[in-house]
């Protein structure tokens, strides 16, 4: 990570550990907000007004977080606004780099090699982890925010009328059930998986695995036989729902030992991840290759690096 602008050590994925030796998540440092006309968003300071060509994505294909606002700005037809650079799917001693393992890009904005590169440029005296996602202000040279639930939120209307799509991802009649459901899944099974995979402790490992099957078969019961959460079409919800079970057995079952069942097993959901990966701009914003490649190319729970050949797509959903 960075401290005072300098980075040290060895790239680690625990980033704070709670007292049962529990997975702690680093809180998110820039939390300002593009908005139509430029007035503060909820959290920050103002004067990121929307604008074409003026703001670039930093994504991994691996992450879910990033996968969030690379939905979003899919679904809303931001794709000619905002721009969107593809960091390396494997961690390196240094974190998230740009190079030219195939589906990655370079970053064509700051020239970085590291994504560390612009925490710093962003910030002299950045302490914290480099993560994706992170959006970029390209009139400004800074970091508008890295929080991937805001920059969701972000794209479904903080770009007023650049987005070709009135998709509506937060529709004001679901907006009180998509929070109640958004705050369901984030500690149980968005973070919940990481709680498991990276648990120091057995206690730790066991708490956070029942929780993320007993949401599971929550979820499954939810859905029942709908197409989407809430609405005719994806909102928020589903997107976030898709993008850890579209991970699931490809990454969590192995790697995280989250291995009480595999997606395949629960029919609904399975239908449910098809449908949203077949919806027009979601499969582009998937790469099973990269969730492999980067899920174990993390050392300290697979020293050997070795990638597992299975399972295939076509067994997934
Ligand atoms: N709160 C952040 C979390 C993002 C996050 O943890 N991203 C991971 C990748 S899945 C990351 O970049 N990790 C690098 C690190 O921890 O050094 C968000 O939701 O945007």
């Amino acid at each position: 990570m960075l401290v005072d602008g300098k980075w040290t050590a060895d790239w680690q994925p625990v980033q704070a550990k709670d007292e049962k030796g529990g997975f702690v998540r680093q809180v998110s440092g820039f939390r300002n907000w593009v908005t139509p006309d430029g007035v503060p968003g909820p959290t920050g300071e103002g004067g990121f007004v929307a604008e074409p060509d003026r703001y670039h994505l930093y994504v991994a294909y691996i992450c879910p977080w990033a996968s969030r606002t690379l939905i979003g700005r899919n679904l809303k037809g931001l794709r000619d606004v905002i721009g969107v650079s593809v960091v390396e799917p494997a961690l390196t001693r240094e974190g998230w780099r740009f190079g030219d393992y195939p589906g990655s890009t370079p970053d064509t904005v700051n020239g970085a090699t590291y994504m560390h590169e612009l925490y710093t440029r962003a910030d002299p005296h950045f302490t914290g982890r480099a993560t994706v996602p992170v959006l970029w202000d390209k009139k400004r040279a800074t970091i508008v925010n890295n929080e991937s639930a805001d920059i969701l939120r972000m794209m479904n209307d903080g770009f007023g009328a650049l987005a070709t799509s009135a998709l509506d991802l937060y529709p004001e009649a679901h907006r009180a059930a998509i929070d109640a459901f958004n705050e369901r899944i984030y500690p149980s099974l968005n973070n919940g998986v990481y709680r498991a995979g990276f648990a120091t402790t057995q206690l730790a490992y066991e708490e956070a695995f029942l929780e993320v099957f007993a949401m599971l078969d929550w979820v499954d019961g939810e859905l029942g036989d709908r197409r989407f959460l809430f609405a005719e079409h994806p909102t928020e919800a589903d997107i976030r729902l898709f993008v850890t079970l579209v991970r699931f057995d490809a990454a969590y079952h192995g790697l995280f030992k989250c291995n009480l069942r595999r997606l395949a097993d629960y029919p609904r959901l399975r239908r449910f991840v098809r449908q949203m990966y077949d919806w027009p701009g979601i499969a582009e914003t998937v790469s099973l290759d990269h969730i492999k490649r980067g899920y174990y190319s993390i050392a300290s729970l697979n020293p050997t690096g070795i990638v597992p050949v299975g399972p295939a797509q076509e067994q997934l959903f």
